[in-house]
């Protein structure tokens, strides 16, 4: 690991620490995917290995953070009526609104519904996710049915002219989500001036499940760089 990889692990694993300061015994919390939101699992798994926190249930994104969490000790349940008290989790992009883009690990879809029923969301992130608006550094996951699937490509290029929307691959092979489906992966030509309609003309396309747009969802971010962490609030 170069010198800049290890001060960029340094700075997520910072955030992590300070959002799970939100985190008490007792509590049911949503647990966030990506290379952030780990370091969240593994604080929370070592404050109950350590007898800090007591009787928390994880309330997993994703295979891959229910599998994480197991094997530092939380016990983990699927979303139920009561939601979850607090969530924590990585974003892709944050603009001054504390609005997201999520889903560069490919669990955007659950970590919406985690999220949309947590009482209180937590982002993590360094400095580099923050952005003026939304769409300017990355491409915007959307998570799309397999069945029919190029139809539904096509149709979102027409969203805006220029747009490119690509499959996502992983060494040749389509990236299957969690829930068996695709995420296409949409870059903008132009500014996209307002993110809620273009939210929500993506979303009533037929044989799209969701968008990675987190649009009003999150509380607090912690974001960690050179200078320390940075607190922001909606
Ligand atoms: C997972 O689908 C994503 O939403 C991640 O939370 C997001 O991509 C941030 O991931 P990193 O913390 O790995 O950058």
């Amino acid at each position: 690991m170069t010198d800049r990889q290890s001060q960029l692990e340094e700075f997520k694993r910072l955030a992590a620490l300070e959002a799970v300061k939100h985190v008490k015994s007792g509590m049911t919390v949503g647990l966030g995917t990506g290379s952030t939101a780990k370091y969240a699992i593994l604080e929370i798994g070592r404050l109950i290995q350590d007898g800090k926190l007591a009787e928390i249930i994880g309330v997993p994104t994703s295979q891959a953070s229910e599998d994480l969490a197991r094997s530092v000790g939380i016990n983990v349940q699927e979303l139920t009526a009561f939601g979850v008290d607090v969530a924590i989790d990585g974003a892709d992009e944050i603009d001054p609104n504390l609005d997201l883009i999520k889903g560069h690990g490919g669990a955007l879809v659950r970590e919406k519904v985690v999220e949309f029923h947590a009482r209180f969301f937590v982002v993590v992130a360094d400095t580099s996710k923050l952005v003026p608006e939304l769409c300017s550094k990355v491409t915007l996951p959307v998570e799309i049915l397999a069945w029919g699937s190029r139809a539904t490509v096509n149709t979102l290029a027409g969203l805006q002219n220029g747009a490119q929307v690509r499959l996502r691959t992983k060494e040749g092979q389509a990236v299957v989500s969690d829930n068996g489906n695709l995420i296409a992966d949409m870059s903008f030509r132009f500014p996209v001036t307002d993110v809620r309609e273009m939210d929500a003309r993506i979303r009533h396309t037929p044989g799209v499940v969701d968008t990675g747009f987190f649009l009003g969802y999150a509380n607090i971010a912690y974001v960690a760089g050179p200078g320390g962490v940075e607190t922001f609030k909606r």
